[in-house]
């Protein structure tokens, strides 16, 4: 496989990893319609677990059946396809090889009462990626959460596993249970911070969601005067400069269901403000197939 110049440069920022870690961040970057333009888009299927089955796989029941997912990432012509670890046992011989996959290996529940510190379980190992053939372990912190440093430890310890064996990682960063209210979750400077603290956990991709033009602390309100808030495009620049200057792979998350012209502009934003990609999960699978497959390539052309 020819690797390009483009992803040639992001695995260089990538200093310290080993070459297996590279080799499978390689395989994510190159790999779908827009390998080797320095863009992802990547297909998560967690949402049954953050949500509920019928939450999630109502709208579209053919999405109860997790080989659909891996057929729709297939079809869509994506980067990567992520899930937790029984939906990805589910095709993992049928679909081997045919996607990268990723083992979001911690996950969230929406039964757990709302009264308990927010946290995620730990439902799968480095070890079970490493038998699913996986490209990259993902995992979520909730910065703010009163329980981070617990959170924050966990993570580092699975980073530090995934990496002795060569597995990448992608860190969710998502503000939850904070002292602040929920809106504030997507404040630009709180998303600002998630990140730059995915980043320093090690994180090889990060994801966050795309930040409004709220400044939540106001300590930060002075050092933002004179950037263009309103601009969404600029909001993601400033994110990326959290991530070490552009130094670390940033995707954004979809969100949920919306029209198809949103999604379009969300990418455009993300291009221009040198985000790496999107990664979309109910507003892929909650669509019929073929819109999905059609809006993905919408979101493709933008990103290539
Ligand atoms: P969506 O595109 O469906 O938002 O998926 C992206 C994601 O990060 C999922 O992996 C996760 O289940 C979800 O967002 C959590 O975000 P929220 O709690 O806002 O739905």
């Amino acid at each position: 496989m020819h690797v390009t110049d483009q992803v040639k440069r992001i695995l260089s920022y990538y200093e310290s990893d080993c070459p297996g870690t590279k080799a499978n961040l390689c395989r994510i970057l190159m790999h779908g319609q827009i390998g080797g333009t320095g863009r992802v888009i990547i297909l998560p299927v967690d949402q049954g677990s953050e949500h509920g089955p019928a939450h999630s796989f109502s709208p579209n029941p053919d999405a109860y059946d997790p080989s659909y997912h891996y057929q729709l990432a297939i079809d869509a012509s994506l980067n990567a396809f992520v899930a937790p670890l029984g939906l990805l046992e589910a095709g993992a011989s049928t679909f081997a090889g045919a996607i990268p996959t990723i083992l979001k290996l911690n996950n969230a529940n929406a039964l757990i009462p709302k009264s308990e510190p927010k946290d995620q379980a730990v439902t799968g190992s480095v070890k079970d990626a490493l038998r699913l053939g996986c490209s990259a372990v993902g995992l979520t912190i909730y910065p703010g959460a009163p329980k981070f440093v617990e959170i924050a430890e966990e993570a580092r310890e699975i980073i530090a596993e995934a990496k002795s064996y060569g597995i990448a990682t992608v860190v969710w960063s998502y503000p939850r249970d904070a002292d602040f209210p929920p809106e504030s979750e997507t404040a630009l400077d709180i998303v600002a911070y998630a990140t730059h603290l995915a980043a320093l956990l090690g994180a090889h991709i990060i994801k966050v969601k795309l930040p409004t033009e709220k400044i939540e602390q106001k300590s930060a309100s002075k050092l933002y005067e004179g950037m263009d808030l309103q601009s969404l495009s600029s909001r993601v620049k400033h994110i990326m400069q959290t991530a070490f200057n552009g130094r670390r792979i940033v995707v954004f998350s979809g969100g949920g269901k919306k029209d198809d012209e949103s999604i379009l502009s969300d990418a455009r934003a993300i291009r221009e403000g040198g985000g790496h990609g999107s990664i979309v999960g109910r507003n892929s699978f909650q669509r019929e197939r073929n819109d999905a497959i059609k809006l993905l390539g919408q979101v493709a052309k933008i990103y290539s």
